[in-house]
């Protein structure tokens, strides 16, 4: 198995995330700055028409992120929406304002059963063609090759609930067309197409301690022991971390026991998507927001514990633009904004922040 180091995987960025141009610009450090210290990363999701139009916005992200990631720019149907006809456009400008602020990108993602352009959910359960595949793979890796700090070649695998006895989704596109073996195709065509870039495989809904976890994550370490066995190039593993502080149980032996399995592999971590959501909390927004911080501080104490847990990358920086606002599970019925990231819809740093920052500052390297 391909294997990194975790200082070498990281030593660019700490050099770049400990900058002083980021220092001081908005009452002290960006969560950048806190994290490179101790040797470890943090970013967030972005939208490049955000960027572009909400200067407010790219100044809190040039100001906080040391690592980029497109929220759906990097995706197959925004990245191919007819057949051949590629769009780069989304994804070029988040990279160019990555280089431009020093920060890092990661690429989300190559295969997943959801973001598809119709056209290919037309065409491929009947051509059961490879080639949908490994062409775009061989296209989105090409392009990209060398550019990004990792790829998630694969997203969300896992559905225990589809009935499949390894807990595989099978109401996918992909595993309708090729069965389990489109995982390991789609990391091999990715490792062919750009031989350095980390390859990661990215999964949901593996940290809460309510029962139907459980299967989730057995599932999950079964799928990486099985990809590990078979020579597959996984390098890296990605744990989303939607959590949610009034919806789900969730207890600090059960998140250190998982991330312990995933290290175990010899598997470097990182937090993918991490937020919060705050639907069924109290009325008053100061008490949802002290849960909020709460969670966030017991959860990243536990992940930063372990040398394999990267960094963290949330899922949006400001409430201003959080999918969970936009989520009929997650949205609140009177318009008020979610509030499960570290700046508010002002750009304020909330005690979420605050908790990220001293995690990131305990965090031993
Ligand atoms: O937050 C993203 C939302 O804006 C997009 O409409 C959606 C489909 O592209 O994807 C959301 O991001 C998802 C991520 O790619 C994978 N894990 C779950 C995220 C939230 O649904």
């Amino acid at each position: 198995m391909l294997n990194i180091d975790r200082r070498t995987f990281l030593a660019m960025s700490a050099a770049l995330c400990a900058s002083p141009a980021w220092s001081a610009q908005s009452g002290g450090d960006g969560l950048r700055v806190r994290a490179a210290r101790n040797h470890r990363l943090y970013g967030t999701s972005v939208d490049s028409r955000n960027l572009k139009a909400d200067p407010r916005f790219a100044q809190a992200v040039a100001t906080e992120a040391g690592i980029l990631v497109a929220e759906s720019e990097t995706k197959r149907k925004a990245m191919e929406p007819a057949k051949g006809q590629y769009y780069f456009g989304g994804t070029d400008a988040i990279l160019n304002f990555a280089h431009s602020n020093t920060q890092l990108m990661r690429g989300h993602t190559m295969v997943w059963h959801e973001a598809n352009p119709a056209w290919l959910e037309a065409e491929l359960p009947v051509s059961k063609d490879e080639r949908l595949l490994t062409d775009y793979i061989a296209k989105v890796a090409g392009r990209y090759k060398g550019q990004f700090q990792s790829w998630d070649v694969v997203n969300e695998v896992i559905e225990p609930k589809d009935g499949h006895p390894l807990g595989l989704r099978t109401n996918s596109i992909w595993y309708e067309a090729f069965g389990e073996s489109y995982i390991e195709t789609a990391f091999h065509a990715a490792r062919e197409a750009d031989p350095k870039t980390p390859l990661f495989y990215n999964e949901t809904n593996l940290e809460g301690d309510d029962a139907w976890f459980e299967p989730r994550r057995t599932a999950t370490l079964k799928l990486i022991e099985r990809l590990l066995a078979r020579n597959v190039p996984l390098q890296g593993f990605g744990m989303q971390s939607h959590l949610k502080a009034f919806r789900s149980k969730y207890s600090e032996a059960v998140i250190s026991k998982f991330l312990d399995e995933i290290a175990a592999f010899g598997l470097p971590i990182l937090i993918t998507e991490f937020d919060v959501a705050d639907i069924r909390g109290p009325a008053d927004p100061a008490q949802r927001d002290t849960a909020v911080a709460d969670l966030t501080r017991m959860f990243l104490d536990v992940a930063f514990s372990k040398k394999a847990v990267l960094g963290c990358i949330t899922w949006g920086l400001t409430d201003k633009y959080s999918w969970l606002s936009l989520t009929p599970a997650y949205k609140w019925s009177d318009g008020q904004l979610s509030r499960g990231l570290p700046l508010d819809g002002d750009f304020n740093r909330k005690p979420m922040w605050t908790a990220m920052a001293s995690c990131f500052d305990k965090s031993q390297a």
